[in-house]
């Protein structure tokens, strides 16, 4: 079947190209029509059109909206998730987990709608009232990674829409199947024609009208440091709002005084569930001496009973890898990590299973310093390196030293490590005894230094990025 864009309310045609399943590479899920540079400009156009009706739009109307793609998604979730699992290859329950996640934000953002509040004050000057309101930014351009196919599109369309803006949405190239899905089930929830334009294709081409319409009022982006940083640079010769939500190089620390289990199954999850493939993983385990040796050996042990298939098999917990050119630079950061001196206590080979797909097993490495590449630069694979320091001090200063700060996490049972932690960790999610991935949905999303830019995303906070605010005065 062709799935084709959705621009101004008509489903439209395009040169396609087929979705592959990266656990089954023979497996095409769909067909998926590409975008031109006209077809994105006439869904920027749409979406500046149908900008004035919708944000004047009874709450109720976009309450019920949002309310309604939030029942669909939430029904369908066994169906979304196989989905999902089969073009990103993260696990059917994790892609469930997913599919919730973005059900549950929908909601959140229908209950929003009728939140809506503004403020009024007296002015310094008799008679004078003033009225702080806020207004939707207006288009909305939001550019979505491969990584969380349904999840990063509800965070950034469900406020988008609560607040009264439109958006031309682009979801990667890679995953446009939940995308798709998502758009779908938004048109016939019954956004208005134009309000809500899905433009799929190559970033050169749909990202780059984006970046470069004069008509597009802010973009929202989450995905690779050196895309973010065109964005950015394109958004400012615009003077438009810009959010950015890049990489990590998340610290996971673990002190002698950790619960052993605690630390293990945190850091597992942090490194390896959904392959490493999140910007939330921790890939530098930062140990201290004491308990270096029993944490090494029992996440080797951990690591050996995790078993690497099939997405959609009952019984697996790590997925593939998304393709072949990630694949291919998590196996060159293993070559690296070797070459650098760092030891492969566990895993790092390629795995042939049943169907041909990109499966590699998890790799652990030991005795890696905070200076190799390994421990400096995202490798966005399952691929984690343990750094072994003296204390505490020697552990929070490592975490904090790299350019990066998403989340951060630290096992341990002493209170005043963990508050410690939690004031002087340089990141803007820090994680005590949980795994430094897996966010909740109704509270700010983001990160400091290279990880992010701008206001935050998700619940309460995400109307700052969503609304410009107005500042109005009456002589009564
Ligand atoms: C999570 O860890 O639950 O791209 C979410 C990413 C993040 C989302 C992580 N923006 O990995």
């Amino acid at each position: 079947m062709l799935h084709r864009n959705l621009i101004a309310g008509e489903w439209v045609s395009g040169h396609a190209s087929a979705n592959i399943n990266p656990s089954n590479t023979n497996e095409v899920i769909g067909e998926y029509a590409h975008a031109s540079a006209e077809d994105t400009k006439q869904a920027i156009a749409a979406a500046k059109a149908s900008l004035a009706s919708w944000s004047r739009s009874p709450i109720l109307e976009r309450h019920a909206m949002l309310k309604k793609t939030g029942d669909e998604i939430i029904a369908r979730k066994e169906e979304l998730g196989r989905l999902l699992a089969r073009e990103e290859g993260k696990t059917q329950p994790e892609a469930i987990g997913e599919v919730t996640r973005a059900a549950q934000i929908f909601d959140f953002f229908a209950g929003e709608v009728l939140r809506l509040s503004g403020e009024m004050l007296p002015s310094v000057r008799p008679n004078i009232g003033v009225e702080i309101t806020r207004e939707p930014v207006g288009v909305v351009g939001i550019i979505t990674p491969w990584n969380f196919p349904i999840a990063i599109p509800a965070w950034k369309i469900a406020p988008a829409l609560a607040y009264g803006n439109t958006i031309v949405l682009k979801p990667a190239d890679l995953v446009p199947g939940s995308a798709w899905a998502l758009v779908d089930i938004l048109h016939r929830a019954g956004a208005p024609a134009g309000v809500v334009n899905l433009v799929m294709g190559r970033g050169s081409i749909v990202g780059q009208t984006l970046l470069d319409s004069p008509d597009v009022n802010a973009i929202t982006f989450t995905g690779s440091v050196g895309t973010g940083k065109r964005v950015a640079l394109a958004s400012v010769e615009h003077n438009r709002k810009f959010q950015l939500e890049m990489g990590g190089k998340n610290p996971f620390v673990v002190l002698d005084d950790a619960d052993l289990s605690v630390a293990i199954e945190a850091a597992a999850n942090s490194s390896f569930f959904s392959t490493g493939q999140r910007c939330t993983a921790s890939s530098r385990l930062i140990v201290t001496e004491g308990i270096h040796d029993r944490f090494v050996s029992a996440l080797s042990e951990r690591l050996e009973g995790l078993v690497v298939d099939d997405a959609l098999k009952a019984g697996t917990h790590i997925g593939p890898v998304v393709d072949a050119s990630q694949l291919k630079q998590d196996a060159d950061y293993i070559d690296i990590g070797r070459n650098e001196g760092a030891k492969l206590a566990f895993g790092g080979t390629r795995l042939e299973r049943e169907t041909p797909g990109f499966y590699l097993q998890p790799a652990l490495f030991t005795e890696a310093t905070n200076q190799m590449r390994i421990a400096r630069e995202e490798i966005f694979g399952p691929v984690a390196a343990v750094i072994r320091v003296k204390d505490y001090d020697e552990a929070l200063a490592v975490a904090n030293d790299t350019t990066f700060g998403l989340s951060s996490g630290i096992a341990t049972t002493s209170l005043k490590h963990a508050t410690h932690f939690k004031r002087n960790s340089e990141a803007g999610m820090v994680m005590v005894n949980l795994p430094t991935a897996g966010v909740d949905f109704h509270v700010p999303f983001g990160g400091r230094k290279r990880s992010s830019y701008g206001s935050r995303e998700q619940g309460r906070y995400a109307a700052e990025f969503y609304t410009t605010v107005k500042t109005a005065y009456t002589l009564a």
